[in-house]
């Protein structure tokens, strides 16, 4: 094999390991707790006993609470009318995993009532390759990507100026 052609498949075997989840390490990943930061009048830090006082959101066979839930507590901090526009939510999981919305796609957009964050799957705790914290957007095309595993932060930042 051609050097260019052995650092190719090196470069696309690593793209690859990074794209999926390290489920052989499951158990190390696991996270207990939330926590809402950034841009809000309230910060968070929630465990499964806390985040079962939201309204519980059931989709699927998932339960959960909505993120829309969890910002509306937290309260979103908007200096004006417009800032909430220029905002982006950054969900981060304990292995460095992290998946971006925006304020609209969650707040203005029929995507918004499919973003769960869930502890429960067929009413029991998240097993190790998932849980004790999750993430998925269920109205996605595809739900792999945003499908969070191991959630441990959400980031509220306006990222223009
Ligand atoms: N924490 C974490 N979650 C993750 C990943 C990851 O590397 N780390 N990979 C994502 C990707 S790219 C996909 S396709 C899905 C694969 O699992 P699923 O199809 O069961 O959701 O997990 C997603 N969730
Ligand atoms: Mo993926």
């Amino acid at each position: 094999m051609k050097l260019h052609k052995m650092l190719m498949a090196v470069a696309l075997c690593a793209s690859t390991a990074w794209a999926h989840p390290d489920l052989s390490n499951a158990s190390k990943y696991v996270t207990t707790e939330l926590t809402v930061s950034g841009a809000v009048e309230h910060p968070l830090k929630l465990e499964v006993k806390d985040l079962r006082q939201f309204p519980l959101e059931q989709q699927d066979n998932r339960n959960g609470v909505t993120l829309r839930a969890l910002l509306d507590r937290a309260k979103v901090i908007a200096g004006n009318h417009n800032d909430v526009k220029k905002m982006a939510i950054i969900a981060t999981a304990s292995d460095g995993y992290a998946v971006v919305y925006s304020w609209s796609e969650v707040f203005n957009s029929p995507i918004g009532e499919g973003v769960l964050i869930f502890f429960e799957k067929d009413g029991k705790a998240l097993a190790d390759d998932e849980g004790r914290i999750a993430m998925i957007s269920t109205k996605d095309l595809r739900t792999g990507p945003r499908h969070v595993r191991w959630l441990k932060s959400i980031e509220i930042k306006k990222i223009v100026d």
